[in-house]
C-alpha cells in the first residue's frame, strides 16, 4: 500500500479569530499521535511541518472588518501552493488548523491545481459572511465565502481569479449559528444547508449520505473541511468556538466513517482545535480518531 502517501501541512494561525489558542492546534494534533496512527493504518506519511505564520503580537489591524487581512492572505497564498503541489505530486493533503480561514488556502489550491471537487464543509457557522455582513470582522467567519467569490480580492483572487467551488456540489452540515445576513447570503447560494435540526430529522447516515450524493455529483471526488466547533462542547471542549447543541462523538465518527466507505475523499482540513481550552488534550485526540476514521480505520 506504499501508492497511499498522505502530505501533513500544518497551518498554526489564529489570526482569523479572536480567541488566541488554536494557533497550538497542529501541536496538539501531531502529540496526540496522527503520524504513527494513520501509518498503522497502511498510509505513508509526509510531514511538511508548519507553514510560517506570524504572531498577532508583532502585527497590527488595518482594518476591522478584515482583521489582519495581508497577513492572512500571505498565509492563504502559501498554503494554496502548497496544497496545489500536493495534489499536482498525486499525494493526499492533509492540513491542520490553525482558525478556519485555512480554508482558503485549501480551496483555492485545489482549484489551483485543476481538481473539480465537491465539497463537505462540517461547521457550526456557516463561514459565509462578507466584509459587509461580518459582525467580528474575524476572516475564519468567511472562508466559504471567500471561495465562492464573495469579499476582497485580495482573499478571492489567491490562486487565480473565480470561483473556488461548485456551489452545487457544497455543503454544509451541522450548523446552527448564523449571522443574520450570512444566513441570508446561504439562502441565496444554492449551497446546500443541513442544520443540526436536520440531522435530529433525518439522523447522520441520511445526512451524510445525502450530502455525498451532492458532493459527489458529477465531480471527481470531494473535499472535507472539518471544524470541530462542530462538535458538542461536552466532548470536544477544546475549540476556537464552543457553541452548545453539537453533534456527538459517535455521528462524527460516522460521519468519517461514510466519508471514508464512499471512496471520494481527496483531500481533508481539521480545523480549530484550541488546545488552551482542552482537557488532557481530549479534543485533538478526538481530531486524531476523525482524521483516522476519514482515512479508512475502521472498528473490526
Ligand atoms: C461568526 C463570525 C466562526 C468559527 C466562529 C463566527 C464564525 N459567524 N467560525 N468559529 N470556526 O465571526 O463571522
Ligand atoms: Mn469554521
Ligand atoms: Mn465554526
Ligand atoms: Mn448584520
Amino acid at each position: 500500500m506504499t501508492d497511499r502517501v498522505i502530505r501533513i501541512i500544518g497551518v498554526p494561525i489564529d489570526l482569523g479569530a479572536d480567541r488566541r489558542g488554536v494557533d497550538m492546534g497542529p501541536s496538539a494534533i501531531r502529540y496526540a499521535g496522527l503520524n504513527a496512527r494513520l501509518q498503522r493504518l497502511g498510509w505513508q506519511v509526509e510531514d511538511l511541518g508548519n507553514l510560517n505564520v506570524p504572531v498577532p503580537e508583532t502585527r497590527e489591524i488595518q482594518d476591522t472588518h478584515l482583521k489582519y487581512l495581508p497577513e492572512i492572505a500571505k498565509v492563504s497564498a502559501e498554503l494554496t501552493e502548497t496544497v496545489a503541489k500536493a495534489l499536482k505530486d498525486g499525494v493526499v493533503p492533509l492540513v491542520l488548523g490553525g482558525d478556519h480561514s485555512i480554508g482558503i488556502g485549501s480551496l483555492a489550491g485545489i482549484a489551483a491545481a485543476g481538481k473539480k471537487r465537491g465539497l463537505i464543509w462540517f461547521d457550526t457557522h456557516g463561514d459565509y459572511n462578507s466584509p459587509q455582513t461580518t459582525h467580528s470582522g474575524n476572516i475564519h467567519g468567511m472562508p466559504l465565502a471567500v471561495a465562492n467569490g464573495i469579499g476582497v480580492r485580495e482573499l478571492t483572487e489567491i490562486g487565480g481569479p473565480g470561483k473556488k467551488i461548485s456551489e452545487e456540489n457544497t455543503v454544509i452540515i451541522g450548523a446552527r449559528d448564523f449571522d443574520l445576513d450570512e444566513r441570508e447570503m446561504l439562502h441565496r447560494s444554492k449551497i446546500t444547508v443541513f442544520t443540526m435540526s436536520d440531522i435530529d430529522q433525518l439522523g447522520m447516515k441520511e445526512v451524510v449520505s445525502r450530502g455525498l450524493e451532492i458532493a459527489g455529483r458529477g465531480t471527481e471526488g470531494i473535499h472535507v473541511s472539518f471544524d470541530l466547533d462542530v462538535i458538542d462542547p461536552s466532548e470536544a471542549p477544546g475549540v476556537g468556538t464552543p457553541v452548545a447543541g453539537g453533534i456527538t462523538y459517535r455521528e462524527a465518527h460516522l460521519a468519517m466513517e461514510l466519508v471514508a466507505e464512499s471512496g471520494l475523499l481527496l483531500s481533508l482540513d481539521m480545523a480549530e482545535v484550541n488546545p488552551i481550552l482542552d482537557t488532557h488534550n481530549k479534543t485533538a485526540e478526538l481530531a486524531v480518531g476523525l482524521i483516522c476514521s476519514a482515512f479508512g480505520k475502521k472498528i473490526f
